[in-house]
């Protein structure tokens, strides 16, 4: 499963704030149990991560709708077993909707 997603680092580790929070604008590839981001489709090719992240390891991670943030429509929240926690925005909700599938499924 693949595709862009507008992405908010929300905390890094448990209950840590993360320092850059805003926005970003990432092509994101979830393959044998971890999430990759790239800058753009060309990406998981070169390997070359957007900023060098390390792929983040979905085992034990967890994603639903993010209710309660109300300031963007189809954003779904994923936290990883450290701690970390990730806003994500989809295009709408079907693409919302394939995303948590496969998060779950994965
Ligand atoms: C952040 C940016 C985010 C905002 C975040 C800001 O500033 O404006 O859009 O989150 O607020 O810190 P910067 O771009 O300078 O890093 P929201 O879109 O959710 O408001 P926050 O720190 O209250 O999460």
């Amino acid at each position: 499963h693949e595709g862009f997603l507008l992405r908010k680092h929300e905390l890094d580790g448990a209950g840590k704030k993360a320092s850059n929070r805003s926005w970003v604008n990432l092509y994101c590839v979830l393959a044998k149990g971890d999430l990759g981001f790239y800058k753009d489709a060309k990406g998981p090719a070169a390997g070359a991560t957007h900023g060098g992240e390390p792929l983040l390891s979905l085992h034990r991670a967890a994603s639903e709708v993010a209710n309660d943030y109300k300031k963007k429509k189809n954003v779904f929240k994923l936290k990883t077993s450290d701690g970390s926690e990730f806003l994500l925005q989809a295009k709408d909700e079907e693409d919302m909707q394939g995303w948590l599938r496969a998060l779950a499924a994965s």
